[in-house]
């Protein structure tokens, strides 16, 4: 199989969110087609949409009851083969979600499965019988309280690493397995060209599901640890390799929270028997909280030596043995400019929006550009817990806040600003006009008030928008070998630097420096570079040689 997905720049949708065409105020694959052109654009290559599949939505399609028809708010399958092929005759590939950890309790295996201990669906699913009247083990939800719940009927709990409606498939069982590559080929021979695979490395549990370590204030035990890298995960992959992607030319990346680096070298390791690459969750648990139980609700903002030391290792480590995903942005993660960068004026926003796309995209693996991240949307910073409309949200503001009197509200609030999903959610801003263009409805989420100033109609009409850097950046990348092959150093010493970031990129024949003010000040920094060296890419206009302005990034070859 050819490799060129290393080459390739991915574009995530979230279907929900981007384009509504029928007014419902719910985007929609008919809407997306419409946009295409506008992602062709931006000069990606792969577009991956988040679930489109037939779902209760209860966690926003990732609780698919129907993996092979399109949840009816979105379209129907005319409407898919419709957006395939415009997609395709554009030079773009599809790549769908794949979400086989759990399916929603909706779906007719679960229908069937519930139905009691004889049903040939029993063993599709995790039932347990309690332990002294209680849960079968001590295991705690990602969305909060119990991993598992009770059926009546049946006297057993399932197992649901996620919401209730979540219930997780059992892939001990072969028919699973085979169910799930059956589904998987039926998509490829459909002519989608890869999967982005939801909570991949959660699917192998424990022999024996033992109880979890838990804080002496928790009720519950975060099964992370237990779940993830599993003891057959590589034997599933490998098969799932053999009955599908050896089959057809695919693109895949792995969803692996908790994933460290042997295990990714495992998983998209050059001998491709498993997965191309996967998203490592590191550099996204450098903020948030000090307080464990919290996790990532907190206002500690990441610093650029532990940011850069977690990047370095993960690009060193792969180099010449397996693929990194490059990415800031998804639909679980808040916006990257104000995360990372500074939205605190507009210039600032522009200017750190750009500064990390520079580092991200001039790093080895694939980049993924989350929509709106090419604009440079900021969080929504909603001032009330009714604005927000994500489970996790939700559940995480009853549980500190009521339950357990951890956080007050407002600082709650405060959190949710900065880390809730729904601030990669809100609606795409495509012009100043109703609801940004988005729809003429009230749209599902809320809209983030600042689209009057912050949005696609008004980047494409600027030269120097974030829009048209990430267009230079994709560019690059599919022209300068170097990009996607030269080795990754940091500068010497830059390793102590905590306010620029600096390193080389280098191939036989080109070398690049990257060169990143983290920062809003103005500073001075000397690197050695020859004198016919070359400015490839700025977010300023010029180059002040030593003298480094804020959050000014430049990029020499030579
Ligand atoms: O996300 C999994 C994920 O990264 C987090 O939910 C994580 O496991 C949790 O926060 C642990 O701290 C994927 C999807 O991207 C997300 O939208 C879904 O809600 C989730 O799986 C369940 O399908």
């Amino acid at each position: 199989m050819s490799n060129w997905w290393k080459k390739a720049v991915i574009y995530q949708v979230y279907p929900a969110s981007f384009q509504d065409s029928d007014n419902d105020g719910i985007g929609d694959l008919k809407g997306i087609t419409s946009r295409l052109d506008y992602i062709k654009k931006l000069g990606v290559d792969i577009v991956w949409l988040s679930p489109i599949y037939k779902s209760p939505q209860v966690d926003n399609g990732y609780d698919i009851s129907d993996y092979q028809a399109i949840n009816p708010t979105f379209g129907d399958m005319a409407a898919f083969d419709e957006l395939l092929h415009k997609a395709h005759t554009l030079g773009l590939k599809v790549m769908m979600d794949l979400v086989v950890n759990h399916t929603s309790d909706e779906h007719k295996w679960f229908q069937e499965s519930r139905k009691g201990k004889d049903n040939p669906y029993r063993d599709y699913y995790i039932w347990r019988d309690g332990r002294n009247g209680e849960d079968p083990n001590n295991w705690g939800s990602f969305f909060m309280g119990p991993a598992w719940k009770y059926d009546e009927e049946s006297d057993q709990y399932y197992l649901h690493l996620f919401a209730p409606q979540q219930p997780d498939l059992n892939w001990e069982n072969p028919n699973v397995r085979h169910s799930v590559y059956d589904m998987m080929n039926w998509w490829a021979d459909k002519g989608v060209d890869g999967f982005r695979m939801d909570v991949i490395n959660y699917i192998s549990k424990p022999d024996g599901l033992p109880d979890g370590e838990k804080g002496p204030h928790e009720k519950y035990a975060n099964p992370e640890p237990l779940v993830a890298n599993g003891h057959r995960i590589h034997e599933f992959l490998q098969e799932m390799h053999q009955n599908v992607m050896a089959k057809h030319d695919l693109v895949t990346v792995g969803e692996t929270p908790g994933v460290n680096i042997s295990e990714a070298q495992k998983y998209a390791n050059f001998d491709g028997k498993e997965l191309n690459m996967v998203f490592q969750f590191e550099h996204m648990g450098l903020d948030g909280s000090d307080n464990p139980t919290l996790g990532r609700w907190g206002d500690r903002k990441a610093s650029l030596k532990g940011l850069r030391a977690n990047l370095t290792k993960w690009q060193k480590a792969l180099a010449g043995k397996a693929w990194n995903s490059l990415y800031w942005d998804n639909h679980d993660q808040p916006r990257v400019v104000s995360r990372f960068g500074d939205d605190s004026t507009e210039q600032n926003r522009v200017l750190s929006a750009k500064m990390l796309a520079t580092m991200l995209h001039m790093q080895q693996g694939t980049p993924y550009v989350f929509e709106g991240e090419e604009i440079g949307m900021t969080n929504a910073y909603f001032p009330s817990i009714d604005d927000y409309v994500d489970i996790d949200a939700i559940n995480a503001y009853h549980q500190f806040v009521e339950e357990m009197h951890l956080v007050d509200s407002k600082d709650m609030i405060k959190y949710l600003g900065l880390h809730s999903r729904d601030n990669a959610r809100t609606p795409m801003q495509w012009n100043d006009q109703k609801n940004a263009g988005f729809s003429q409805h009230q749209p599902w989420e809320h809209m983030n008030p600042n689209y009057r100033s912050v949005n696609v109609e008004q980047a494409l009409a600027g030269p120097n928008s974030v829009f048209y850097y990430y267009q230079k950046l994709i560019d690059l990348r599919h022209t300068l070998p170097v990009i996607t092959d030269g080795v990754y150093n940091l500068v010497a010493d830059n390793e102590n630097d905590d306010k620029v970031y600096a390193f080389t990129r280098k191939n036989a024949d080109t070398t690049l420096l990257v060169v990143l003010n983290y920062t809003a000040e103005k500073l001075e920094r000397h690197y050695q570079i020859p004198v016919d060296a070359k400015l490839l890419i700025s977010n300023y206009t010029d180059d002040m040689g030593d003298s480094l302005r804020p959050y000014e990034a430049k990029v020499y070859q030579y």
